[in-house]
């Protein structure tokens, strides 16, 4: 095997010609965007971003102060702190070519369960005026029957208690908004990069409810020095596994704990709502926009629902990857038809032409063969994406009285999903919040398929709905009867 170097700022300078290393003194970088959430869609998607703003126009004015804030981040923070905040961005086009690429943006990193106040103080400099956040679909504490915030939420309700040691992001910028109104420092704008609807009218509502709560007079400090950007985020990327690690060191000498896999694509659309001046990010592709909803639900209801479709039916086939799922012509008619039929009818604020355009970019970017991206990575806390990815759709069908026989057989197929068992009888994991819930209503479901659709938390009063009901218990009774494969084919 090659010889390979350990990833860290000494080693950059031995890394060979065919690595991408960053080009500037990190050093000599400002702090202003402190980011809540590093995890690997964050590092592929605007720590890329600005590591490319730095290296191409030498705009060291964004540097990033990651932090997480779950128990389960002390992974990725002993790495970045041993990695010196590096890491490598390792791009896989479809031809087969592939591309090493050191990130510097990171030049800061924290971590909330060891130093909740560090994090507090560090997030109310007046250095940093933007607050960025990837928390994923459950870490906005949503209620889904009414999409309201769940202040009720154990982990809010925590936060609620010992407002000074914060758990949640709400918890924390509560504190720090505290902070700089007493310190009388200006306030800053909150970005969010999830991938929900709405993502920054969602935390801003939320954040409200939460500050009415615990500090009703930071109210109206918040609505004067904050601004909430909504934004649409893409990039696909898939677990990392030791094989890619392998290959890094192989090909490009660099020993990596955590590489971040991409696609080729990204896209980030932020609406142009800054504090300060607004980032000269369109000169590294950003786009800027003050109409985000079209780019919204492309993204949400065309690519994240394909994920969820191919991950649920994909599973109870056999299949471990969307590349292998989409390589299968039953699945990708029966995908290419959900979106044609039932999606596209919804998508009235888009022009057909780019409803099509899109729809063939996420099939193409589907069938990469070099992006091995799981299902098992996809089906996580599908409790959590059905309502965001899938149900929009349903809903806004039965409105105007149009087609949901797909849909129907996806949610029938998804209650089948959550026995834990496929098709040829071996046994997968179902990683959910909900996990309990499901996999007990499912089984219910066996003998009552109705009682699979009155999980509230998910469904909320879909089952009231009689046409919504018997597209369903026809959906359900063929999948309980079908393999997977029967059913998608009829
Ligand atoms: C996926 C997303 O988790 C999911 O369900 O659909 O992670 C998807 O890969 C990203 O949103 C792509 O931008």
């Amino acid at each position: 095997m090659a010889k390979f170097h350990y990833l860290n700022a000494e080693n950059l300078e031995v890394l060979p010609a065919n690595v991408g290393v960053p080009a500037y003194n990190r050093d000599a970088i400002t702090t202003s965007i402190l980011h809540i959430g590093v995890g690997n869609f964050h590092r592929s998607h605007q720590a890329y971003y600005i590591n490319e703003l730095i290296d191409k126009y030498k705009d060291l004015n964004y540097g990033i102060c990651g932090v997480d804030l779950l128990d389960s981040d002390r992974k990725m923070y002993n790495i970045l702190k041993d990695q010196d905040g590096l890491y490598t961005i390792y791009t896989k086009e479809p031809n087969g070519a592939h591309k090493a690429k050191i990130i510097g943006s990171i030049v800061e990193y924290f971590y909330g369960p060891e130093n909740p106040l560090a994090v507090i103080e560090r997030m109310s400099n007046p250095d940093i005026k933007i607050i960025s956040l990837t928390i994923a679909e459950d870490g906005y504490h949503l209620n889904e029957i009414t999409g309201a915030f769940d202040i009720n939420h154990p982990a809010v309700a925590e936060d609620i208690k010992n407002p000074f040691s914060p758990k949640t992001v709400f918890g924390y910028l509560t504190q720090s908004f505290k902070l700089r109104k007493l310190r009388g420092i200006a306030g800053c704008t909150i970005l969010s990069c999830d991938n929900i609807k709405s993502n920054g009218d969602t935390i801003k509502k939320s954040l409200l409810e939460y500050v009415s709560k615990v500090e009703p007079e930071l109210l109206q400090w918040i609505t004067e020095n904050t601004t909430f950007p909504n934004t649409m985020v893409d990039r696909i990327n898939p677990i990392t596994s030791s094989e890619d690690r392998n290959t890094l060191k192989e090909d490009f000498s660099i020993d990596d704990q955590w590489p971040v896999i991409v696609e080729p694509f990204s896209q980030w659309v932020i609406e142009d709502k800054f504090v300060h001046e607004t980032p000269a990010w369109e000169r590294v592709g950003v786009q800027y926009t003050d109409a985000i909803a079209p780019y919204e639900n492309l993204k949400l209801k065309l690519l994240n629902a394909s994920h969820t479709i191919l991950g649920i039916l994909g599973t109870l086939h056999g299949y471990k990857t969307v590349y292998e799922t989409t390589s299968d012509d039953d699945f990708l008619t029966f995908l290419q038809a959900f979106l044609d039929e039932e999606v596209t009818p919804t998508l009235s604020d888009s022009d057909l032409d780019a409803i099509e355009k899109y729809k063939k970019s996420i099939i193409s970017r589907f069938q990469n063969p070099h992006i091995n991206d799981q299902l098992f990575r996809i089906c996580q806390e599908s409790s959590a994406k059905i309502p965001l990815f899938i149900l929009p759709t349903v809903k806004a069908q039965l409105l105007s009285n149009k087609k949901i026989e797909k849909a129907a057989l996806i949610i029938a197929a998804w209650a089948k999903y959550n026995d834990g068992i496929d098709d040829n009888e071996n046994s997968y994991e179902i990683v959910d919040t909900m996990s309990g819930t499901l996999i007990r209503t499912a089984a219910l479901s066996i003998q009552n398929p109705i009682k699979f659709i009155e999980i509230k938390a998910v469904f909320g009063d879909l089952p009231q709905n009689p046409l919504f009901v018997d597209a369903y218990l026809h959906a359900i009774d063929k999948v309980r009867k079908n393999k997977i494969k029967q059913c998608i084919k009829e």
